[in-house]
C-alpha cells in the first residue's frame, strides 16, 4: 500500500541577513518532525527555502551594492551550508525568485481576479518594511518623545519607524472571510497549536478584519501582476505560497497535478509566533478564496529569548544588546547533535525559552555525557570484556522474562509518540530518559562486575548485559530524530546497524529484537563532559 504523505514546512526566511538561533530553531523543530514521521512510516515531504521578494531584501541588497538577485544567491549559500551542517534533511529548499514560484503567484492572480475577492484601489496608510506589513493609522502607535522624533509614527509590533506609503494597489477583500475563519477556528480547535495560541488568533479575527493590499507600484522587487504589470506582488501574497508551488500548485501536467492531490493539503505550516497572523488568518483566507483545501494545523513557537544572568529573565537576542548568540557558538560548544538536542528538549516549543550557555552546559553534561553517553559507553564496554568482543549469546524466551527495564520499555514507543505526535518535544524526551535513568539505576543494581567474578553466574550476566543493550538499542531509535548521527553510530557500535533508518519504529522498539553474539565496538566517548570554563 502506497505510504500517507505528512508535508511539513518552515517559515521561508528573508535573506536580508544570515540564518541565526531563530531560524535555525524553526528549521531544526520541522526536521526532528519529519526523522519521527519518516521513521513512523509516512512518506515525508520536508520544505524549507528563502524568501526573497520585498523592500527589506531589496533594501539590504542595496546597501551591499549588489542588485537583489545577485544579493539572494550570494546568501543562499549561508542557509544551504547551515542546515547541512544541522543534520537538516529537508527534500526541497524553495527560493521565491525561482521560475516555478513566479509561475505559480502569476496563476494565483488570475484565480483571485475570478474569485471576485480582489479590486483595485489605493493604499494610503503605513508600512513597516522590517516587518514587510501594513497598519491603519488606529493601529499605530505614537512614540515618546525620549526616543524618537516627536509624532512619529512607530511599528505596533517591532517598534521601528513606519513608512509612510501611498499607492495604487489591488486589494484582497480580507474582511468577507471573519464569520468562515471563525467557523474553521470552532470546527478545528487544533488548526493553531499550541492551543493558547488560538485564542490569540480568535480574538484578532473577532475584532474585525481589512482589505489587505496585495500589490505594490512605489516599488518593483517583486513578482509582476500577469494583468497589471505595473503592480508587483505583496511579499506576503508571493511567500504564503511558496507551501503549495513546492507541491505542484498553478503547473498543468498531470505529474503536478497528481503530487498537488498527494501532498496538499499541508499537515504542519511550524512558524514563529511572529507569523501567526499571516499563516492563521491571511493564508486561509487566501485558499478559502480560490477554493482550496487548507493546512491541517500551523503550529506556533515561542521566541528563543537570551536569559541574563544577573536578572534570570529572558532578553531579546539583538547585535545592538551584543546577547546575540550564533550557531556556531553553540555548535562548538555542544557539537551538532548536543546543539539539536538542547534546543530541542529544553525549550518548550510552544513557549518562548530563555536560552544560556551555562544551561546548554549543565543539560549537556547531565543528560548526554553523565546518562546517555555514559550508559552506552558502560554496556558496551562491559558486553566486549566479559563475552569476547561481542554481545551475550541469548537464550531462547530471554526478552520474556520480567526486569526493571523491559517494564518500562514496554509502550515506550506508543508513550513517546503521543507527545511526538503533537510535537511536544520535551515531554518525549522525558519518555526516553526515564529509561535512560532506570538502565543507569540498573547497573549499580545489579553490579555486573561482581556477577562476573563467578563464573557460574554467566547465564545471569548475559540476561543483565542484554537488558540493558536492548534498553540502549530501543533509546538509541527514539532519539534518533533528535540526534540521528549518534543514534546511528550507536546501533552500528552494538551491530544493530541496519535498523538505521527504520520506517517501522513502533516494531523496532519492541522488547526482545536484539541480537546476541554480534561483534560490539567500543569507540570514543559519544558526548565527553565538558568542564567549566
Ligand atoms: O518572517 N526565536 O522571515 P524571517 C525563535 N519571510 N524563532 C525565531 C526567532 C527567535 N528569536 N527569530 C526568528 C519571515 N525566528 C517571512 C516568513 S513564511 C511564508 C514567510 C524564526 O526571516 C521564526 O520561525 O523574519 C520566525 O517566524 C521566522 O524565524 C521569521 O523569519
Amino acid at each position: 500500500m502506497a505510504k500517507p504523505s505528512f508535508f511539513i514546512t518552515t517559515p521561508i526566511y528573508y535573506v536580508n541577513a544570515k540564518p541565526h538561533l531563530g531560524t535555525a530553531y524553526s528549521t531544526v523543530l520541522c526536521d526532528v518532525e519529519a526523522r519521527y514521521r519518516r521513521a513512523t512510516g509516512y512518506d515525508v515531504k520536508f520544505l524549507t527555502g528563502m524568501d526573497e521578494h520585498g523592500e527589506k531584501v531589496a533594501e539590504a541588497a542595496a546597501a551591499h551594492g549588489m542588485t537583489p538577485q545577485e544579493w539572494c544567491d550570494s546568501q543562499a549559500p549561508f542557509f544551504k551550508d547551515l542546515w547541512r551542517q544541522l543534520e537538516i534533511s529537508n527534500d526541497d529548499f524553495i527560493r521565491t525568485t525561482e521560475q516555478r514560484q513566479h509561475d505559480a503567484v502569476q496563476y494565483l492572480w488570475e484565480r483571485m481576479k475570478e474569485s471576485g475577492y480582489l479590486y483595485k484601489g489605493s493604499y494610503d496608510g503605513w508600512y513597516c518594511v522590517p516587518e514587510e506589513t501594513y497598519f491603519t493609522e488606529t493601529q499605530v502607535t505614537k512614540s515618546d518623545e525620549e526616543h524618537h522624533t516627536e509624532g512619529q509614527h512607530l511599528c505596533p509590533d517591532c517598534g521601528r519607524p513606519l513608512e509612510r506609503v501611498q499607492e495604487e494597489s489591488y486589494f484582497f477583500k480580507l474582511s468577507a472571510f471573519q464569520d468562515r475563519l471563525l467557523k474553521l477556528y470552532d470546527e478545528h480547535p487544533d488548526f493553531v497549536q499550541p492551543d493558547f495560541r488560538m485564542n490569540e488568533v480568535r480574538s484578532f479575527v473577532e475584532g474585525g478584519l481589512q482589505d489587505l493590499s496585495v500589490s505594490r507600484t512605489s516599488f518593483d522587487w517583486g513578482i509582476p501582476v500577469p494583468f497589471d504589470e505595473k503592480h508587483v506582488t505583496y511579499v506576503w501574497f508571493d511567500a504564503l505560497l511558496n507551501y503549495m508551488t513546492a507541491v505542484g500548485y498553478g503547473v498543468d501536467t498531470p505529474e503536478a497535478k497528481a503530487e498537488l492531490a498527494y501532498r496538499w493539503p499541508a499537515q504542519y505550516h511550524v512558524v514563529g509566533k511572529d507569523i501567526i497572523r499571516f499563516h492563521c488568518v491571511i493564508w486561509p483566507a487566501m485558499l478559502m478564496a480560490i477554493g482550496e483545501a487548507l493546512p491541517e494545523h500551523v503550529f506556533a513557537h515561542g521566541f528563543l529569548m537570551v536569559r541574563n544572568e544577573e536578572t534570570g529573565q529572558g532578553e531579546k537576542m539583538s547585535k545592538s544588546r551584543g546577547n546575540a548568540i550564533a550557531p556556531q557558538d553553540v555548535i562548538d560548544l555542544l557539537g551538532v547533535e548536543g546543539y539539536r538536542y538542547y534546543f530541542m528538549t529544553d525549550v518548550v516549543p510552544g513557549e518562548d525559552g530563555a536560552i544560556s550557555f551555562s544551561r546548554m552546559e549543565q543539560v549537556y553534561n547531565a543528560d548526554l555525557a553523565n546518562s546517555w553517553g555514559n550508559l552506552v559507553s558502560r554496556a558496551l564496554n562491559m558486553s566486549a570484556k566479559y563475552f569476547d568482543g561481542k554481545t551475550p549469546e541469548l537464550a531462547d524466551g530471554w526478552a520474556d522474562e520480567q526486569n526493571p527495564l523491559r517494564e518500562i520499555a514496554q509502550g515506550i514507543e506508543g508513550r513517546y509518540a503521543e507527545h511526538m505526535d503533537k510535537l511536544e518535544y520535551v515531554q518525549a524526551k522525558d519518555v526516553v530518559m526515564e529509561l535512560v535513568h532506570a538502565a543507569n539505576h540498573y547497573v549499580e543494581d545489579m553490579a555486573p562486575w561482581t556477577v562476573a567474578k563467578d563464573f557460574t553466574r554467566i547465564g545471569e550476566l548475559a540476561h543483565i548485559i542484554a537488558n540493558l543493550l536492548e534498553s540502549i538499542r530501543i533509546c538509541a531509535h527514539l532519539l534518533a530524530p533528535f540526534m540521528p548521527e549518534t543514534s546511528a553510530e550507536v546501533l552500528r557500535r552494538m551491530g544493530a546497524g541496519d535498523e538505521v533508518g527504520t520506517t517501522d519504529l513502533a516494531s523496532v522498539c519492541e522488547w526482545g529484537r536484539l541480537v546476541g553474539g554480534v561483534e560490539v565496538t567500543k569507540g570514543d566517548a559519544l558526548f565527553p563532559r565538558l568542564q567549566k570554563k
